[in-house]
């Protein structure tokens, strides 16, 4: 597919910082150790409804990340999918009489609006569970014939991998089989379906029913399981063992533990990613933000509405990305606020120095993308700057740059 445009980082002057991340896999924060290339893969959106603010504030986690290695002199090989075809996809292009590809399609447009508005940096690779078909075929080939892999044995002949085929099933997530079980269920596994080996075992491959879509290929017409199509499509432009796996922590299960179980059983190598990153949930009002509930705050809508998407991003930013939290109508004022005074403060003809301000930034990221104490940094500058402090003509240029390549925010 093709991703969206690619925006401008500038290089900032000074001392760039080692990112360190927590790892869920590990418990505990770890350094990143990307070689010249660092590698990610974040997963992307199943496009039956627009992004909304949750999904903003998880791509903008992953955007920091990919900043800051830019900023260590990285390249940056950065792999996201699209869940264009998918359950609860096809249940919204039924419930509202719509072409399924014609919502995804739509809503993937959106949702690249929305990314560029909010100047996240794009993927290299931007690619489509439909077009990754071919690629995954061939892997539910090989885990069948490894053993991994069986077919339930129906007048659907659907295609399982058996989840303790690595032996380290769970090392990901650390959960216990009773919370495995209800996460399972509650998060688009099916623990009931009859003819499993183990409630817990993973959809591959999904024979064709009446009235639903599917492709042909050499293991019958059919269509492609969720978690396969993100190991897959990693593994194939990444390689096994990349820097970092990322989403919300919705992911944490079944999701990236499977992802995790399908790349390293096709492999036989042991990790699938260095670390695995997610960012908390964003509610509303104290519900968690969902399709289902109905709670949504959408970007676009808040773009039709004319607010600045930097605002956006400095509301989203005003907050630890891997704490759940709430999106309130004042954090979008504080935002908005906090990008007048900033753009107020770059305007003047000098400032305090800057150089200081920007090695705090800088320290702030890389300590686990503390947000909320780079943004107090930049405050204190143009505090200073406003209050007439400072001489330095050369002070709102250098705020103005490291703002833009660390926080992607344009002032
Ligand atoms: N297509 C799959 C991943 S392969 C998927 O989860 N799609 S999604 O559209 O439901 O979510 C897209 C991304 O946003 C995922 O990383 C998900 O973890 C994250 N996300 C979903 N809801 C929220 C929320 N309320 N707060 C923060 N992040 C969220
Ligand atoms: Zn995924």
């Amino acid at each position: 597919m093709q991703p969206w445009s690619s925006v401008p980082v500038p290089q900032v002057p000074g001392q760039p910082r080692p990112l360190h991340l927590f790892d869920t896999a590990a418990g505990e924060i770890r350094p990143t150790e990307p070689g010249a290339v660092a590698r990610m893969y974040v997963c992307g959106i199943t496009p039956y409804d627009a992004t909304h603010l949750g999904h903003a504030a998880t791509y903008l986690a992953f955007d920091l990340i990919h900043r800051v290695w830019l900023d260590n002199g990285h390249q940056v090989h950065y792999v996201q999918n699209v869940t264009d075809i998918d359950d609860p996809l096809l249940e919204r292009a039924n419930r509202d009489n719509e072409d399924w590809i014609v919502l995804a399609m739509r809503e993937t447009a959106l949702f690249r609006e929305d990314m560029e508005a909010l100047r996240v940096v794009p993927p290299t690779d931007f690619v489509g569970a439909v077009e990754a078909i071919p690629e995954i075929v061939e892997a539910v080939g090989k885990l069948l014939s490894s053993g991994a892999a069986y077919r339930v044995d129906d007048e659907h002949p659907d295609i399982y991998f058996r989840h303790q085929a690595t032996g380290r099933f769970g090392y990901e997530s650390h959960y216990d089989e009773a919370t495995m079980r209800a996460l399972f269920a509650q998060r688009g596994g099916d623990p009931d379906r009859e003819g499993k080996e183990h409630p817990l075992d993973a959809l591959l491959w999904r024979a064709a029913r009446d009235g639903e879509p599917s492709w042909d290929s050499e293991l019958g017409a059919g269509r492609p399981g969720w978690h396969l199509e993100c190991s897959v499509i990693a593994l194939n432009r990444l390689g096994l063992g990349f820097d970092v796996q990322g989403g919300g922590s919705d992911l944490i299960f079944p999701h990236h533990e499977f992802s995790a179980a399908h790349a390293e059983s096709l492999t036989g190598e042991h990790p699938f990613a260095k670390h695995y990153v997610h960012a908390g949930m964003i509610g509303l009002d104290g519900e968690k933000m969902s399709k289902s509930r109905g709670n949504l705050v959408f970007v676009s809508r808040l773009r039709g509405d004319r607010v600045d998407p930097m605002a956006i991003r400095l509301a989203l930013l005003d907050g630890h990305y891997r704490t759940d939290r709430s999106w309130t109508a004042d954090l979008l004022t504080g935002g908005a606020a906090r990008l007048a005074r900033w753009r107020e403060a770059v305007a003047r003809d000098a400032g305090p120095a800057a150089e200081p301000t920007v090695q705090r930034l800088r320290e702030r990221l890389s300590d686990d993308l503390d947000t909320q104490q780079a943004l107090r940094a930049v405050d204190e500058w143009a505090d200073a700057a406003l209050a007439g402090g400072g001489d330095d003509p050369a002070a709102p240029t250098l705020i103005r740059t490291a703002v833009d390549a660390l926080l992607g925010v344009e002032l």
